[in-house]
């Protein structure tokens, strides 16, 4: 088998080659799933900035070892790669989800079959051409590209794919779970989320309006992170929301690859409509539209939608509870930072959670309190960053992390290795010198 640090050397070049290709590739990120361009660059650093990281993996990849308990004897434990990986990712981060998978998988010293999104087909096959021109021997990484759930379904219960890493809807990930759990595969999931930011009232303003705009209306909401409740202290409430339709109405939609752009479509026709059904759903709960609600058709092609807001909202709304997957934020308020803890953690995702305070006591309240896989104090929800761990408690994955050291975890198994140099039977946990009865 090819050692870790030549591995490691592989996806430094595919790290290279991508930072060459970042133009081409964001340029064709924007074309095949509609994103702005400065977050399609950002979507391509992402995966470079991983392919790195996990390069460093193939000098590193730590083991431990520990003192034992006998003389002349001397323990370790080491990580293994599991075999074959079956890589099922999404269409909304089509390079940088994928590397989050897909990089550890091969430092780790696995083969893996990856299935991009069918609605991201090329870049799926781009990528991989990468790790091609890289010099990765034929055969490590395969892709599928496949509409339906057929072709998921033979990966996962494939006899000889021992882990599937999957980020998705929480229906397939579920589903796949309960496949994988039958057949004893590791399994990794990430599925979503419900995010929100709490402002309270000693915020800077400005610096939240800004987040809140960002993390609600960049990649039309269309990411895992995105925020789609703002808890808002009351005294704060009236001017910020004033503030926050005021510039809402400002955002131009359309073609993200025009630099002017700020909101580009939704991925496709089933999304569009999917989001303009919870605004009615939104409406029909008691919720008042500030801003939004629309198709927006006056770019002509595209499947865009107006950015909305929603206040007088209530906690335990459909609005509130369920991942829409747009640029719909509805907006609670609460009197408290107790109650906004409450409000953040009554979901049934826990993915990322932030707050604005200028308070210490509030801020690490805060760290302590919103149960989630990610925290952030005076940023908005999204913006991970590849050296921690990504994913989240409850409905938003299994107990697993992407990202950082974490990311081995799911593609590697641990082997722990005991050696005795005494020469003489040394009994662990035994008290007695007798052995099997008789003495030694
Ligand atoms: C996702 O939406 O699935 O933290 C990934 C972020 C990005 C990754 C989002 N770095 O928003």
């Amino acid at each position: 088998m090819t050692p870790a640090p030549r591995r490691g050397e592989i996806l430094y070049r595919v790290g290279q080659l991508l930072q060459e290709r970042k133009e081409q590739l964001s340029q064709l990120l924007t074309r095949e799933m509609g994103k702005v361009i400065a977050e399609a660059r950002g979507d391509v650093q992402e995966a470079i900035d991983m392919a790195f990281y996990m390069g460093g993996e193939g000098r590193r990849m730590l083991g431990y070892t520990a003192p034992v308990e006998m003389p002349n004897k001397f323990g370790m434990a080491v990580r293994e790669p599991v075999g074959v990986c079956a890589i099922i990712t999404p269409w909304n981060f089509p390079l940088a989800v994928p590397s989050w998978k897909i990089f550890p998988a091969l430092v780790a010293g696995n083969t893996l079959v990856y299935k991009p999104s069918p609605e991201t087909p090329i870049l799926g096959i781009e990528f991989v051409k990468v790790f091609e021109d890289a010099g990765l021997p034929a055969g490590v990484i395969n892709v599928i590209t496949a509409p339906g759930i057929e072709v998921g379904q033979a990966l996962v219960r494939h006899p000889k794919v021992k882990a599937i890493s999957f980020t998705g809807s929480t229906k397939t990930g579920t589903t796949i779970a309960a496949e994988a759990g039958k057949l004893n595969k590791k399994v990794s999931l990430e599925m979503g989320g419900k995010n929100a930011i709490t402002v309270l009232d000693d915020a800077n303003f400005d610096l939240a309006v800004n987040a809140i705009l960002w993390s609600a209306f960049g990649t039309t909401g269309q990411r895992c992170t995105a925020c789609s409740r703002l808890i808002v202290q009351k005294g704060i409430a009236p001017k910020l929301k004033e503030a926050l339709v005021e510039r809402t109405l400002k955002l131009k939609l359309g073609d993200g690859l025009l630099p002017t752009t700020d909101v580009g479509p939704l991925i496709n026709k089933v999304a569009q409509s999917k989001v303009h059904d919870y605004v009615g759903i939104g409406q029909k709960e008691g919720a008042r539209l500030l801003v939004g609600g629309k198709i927006y058709s006056d770019y002509g092609k595209g499947f865009f939608y107006e950015p909305t807001l929603f206040d007088n909202v209530t906690p335990s709304m459909r609005i509130a509870q369920e991942e829409i997957f747009g640029p719909v934020l509805s907006i609670i308020e609460v009197g408290s930072l107790e109650e906004a803890v409450q409000v953040n953690n009554e979901s049934a995702y826990g993915l990322s959670s932030s707050i604005f305070t200028e308070n210490v006591s509030a801020a690490f309240t805060a760290m302590r309190d919103l149960a989630s896989g990610i925290v952030y104090v005076n940023h908005g929800t999204t913006g991970a960053e590849i050296q921690f761990p990504f994913g989240g408690v409850r409905g938003t994955g299994n107990g697993h992390r992407e990202a950082g050291q974490a990311a081995l975890e799911v593609f590697t198994e641990w082997k722990s290795i005991y050696i005795d140099y005494s020469g003489r039977l040394q009994r662990a946990q035994i008290d007695t010198d007798s052995i099997l009865g008789s003495t030694s």
